[in-house]
C-alpha cells in the first residue's frame, strides 16, 4: 500500500544545467513525479513517466523530468543518512520502463539501413545505466542501429563486442570516478574492426561525470542527451538520404 507524503517526504527540484526555467505545466509534472516517487506509488510514478514521454520525447522527458527527479532523489539520500534508498530503487525502475517502452509509445522513424550501430556499455563495476538507456530510446526512435549491452561490462567483452559489430561509436557510460578507466578507453579507441586493408576504428564517447575533466586523443566528451544524440546524428545520418 502506498504512504502518505509527509513534510519530511519532500524533494527538492533543481533546473537542468544550463536550461531555461522549466514552464508550469513541466515544474508541476516534476512535483506530482517526486511526490509519487516518495509515496512509493508505482502506479502513479508510471503514469506520470509515460505521459511525458508520449506528449513531449524522449529527450525532453529524460533531461526536464528524469534527471532532475534523479537528482533529487540522489541529493535525498545523500543528505538523510542512507534512507530513501527504496525511493532511488523504484523511481529508477519506472525510467528505465518508460524508457524501454518509449518505442512503444511514440513513432519511430524508418531504420537507417547499411550503416554500422553505436555501441552502449557501462564501464566494469559500473551500475548506473539509465543516461544509457535513454540514449538507446533516443537512437531507436530516430532509426539508428545501436547495441546496449548494459551495467558493468567486462574490458575483455568490450573489446570483443566492438570486434564483433563493428560500430561507428562507442559510448563509456561512468557515473564515478572510481569506475573511469582512461586505459580501457584509448584501448578501445585502438581496437580496429573490419577485413584486412579496410581496418575501421569506433569513435569513443566518454559519458557520465566519472571521466571528470579527461580528455583522449579521439574520443568526444558530450556534455548531456541532447549533445550526445547531435553527435551521433551528424555520425550517421547521412546515410539516411542515401535510403
Ligand atoms: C539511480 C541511481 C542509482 C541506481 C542506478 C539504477 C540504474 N539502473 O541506473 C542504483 C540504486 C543501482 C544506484 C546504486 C549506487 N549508487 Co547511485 N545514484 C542514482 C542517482 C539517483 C541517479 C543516477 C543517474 O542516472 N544519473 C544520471 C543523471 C541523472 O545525473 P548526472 O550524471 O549527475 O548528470 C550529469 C551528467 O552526467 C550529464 N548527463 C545527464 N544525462 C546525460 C546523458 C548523456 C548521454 C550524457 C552524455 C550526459 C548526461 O548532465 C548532468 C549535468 O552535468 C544518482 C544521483 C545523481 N546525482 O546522479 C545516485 C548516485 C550516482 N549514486 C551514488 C552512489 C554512492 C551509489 C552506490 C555506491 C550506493 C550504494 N551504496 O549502493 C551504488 C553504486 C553502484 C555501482 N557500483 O555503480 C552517488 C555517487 C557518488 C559518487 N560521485 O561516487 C550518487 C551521486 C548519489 C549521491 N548523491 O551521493 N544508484
Amino acid at each position: 500500500m502506498s504512504q502518505p507524503a509527509s513534510a519530511d517526504d519532500t524533494l527538492q527540484l533543481d533546473a537542468p544545467d544550463g536550461a531555461a526555467p522549466r514552464a508550469g505545466a513541466v515544474r508541476s509534472e516534476c512535483r506530482g513525479l517526486a511526490r509519487a516517487a516518495m509515496r512509493l506509488d508505482s502506479e502513479s510514478v508510471q503514469e506520470h513517466l509515460n505521459a511525458f514521454v508520449r506528449e513531449h520525447g524522449v529527450v525532453a522527458a529524460w533531461e526536464e523530468v528524469m534527471m532532475p527527479t534523479l537528482h533529487a532523489v540522489g541529493r535525498k539520500w545523500e543528505t538523510a543518512g542512507d534512507r530513501f534508498v527504496e525511493v532511488e530503487h523504484l523511481l529508477s525502475w519506472h525510467v528505465s520502463t518508460a524508457l524501454r517502452n518509449a518505442p512503444l509509445l511514440l513513432d519511430r522513424r524508418p531504420p537507417v539501413r547499411g550503416v554500422p550501430p553505436v555501441l552502449l556499455a557501462c564501464v566494469p563495476g559500473e551500475q548506473h545505466t539509465l543516461p544509457l538507456e535513454a540514449v538507446y530510446a533516443a537512437l531507436t526512435l530516430a532509426g539508428l542501429p545501436v547495441r546496449m549491452l548494459g551495467a558493468a561490462v567486462p574490458a575483455e567483452a568490450l573489446t570483443e563486442s566492438v570486434r564483433r559489430t563493428g560500430p561507428a561509436a562507442v559510448m563509456l557510460w561512468s557515473q564515478s570516478r572510481s569506475s573511469a578507466s582512461t586505459p580501457l578507453a584509448a584501448h578501445l579507441a585502438r581496437t580496429a574492426w573490419g577485413l584486412k586493408g579496410a581496418r575501421q576504428y569506433p569513435r569513443v564517447h566518454l559519458a557520465g561525470p566519472g571521466w571528470g575533466p579527461t580528455s583522449i586523443e579521439g574520443t568526444k566528451r558530450p556534455g548531456g542527451l541532447r549533445e550526445a544524440m547531435a553527435g551521433f546524428n551528424e555520425l550517421l545520418s547521412p546515410a539516411r538520404d542515401t535510403n
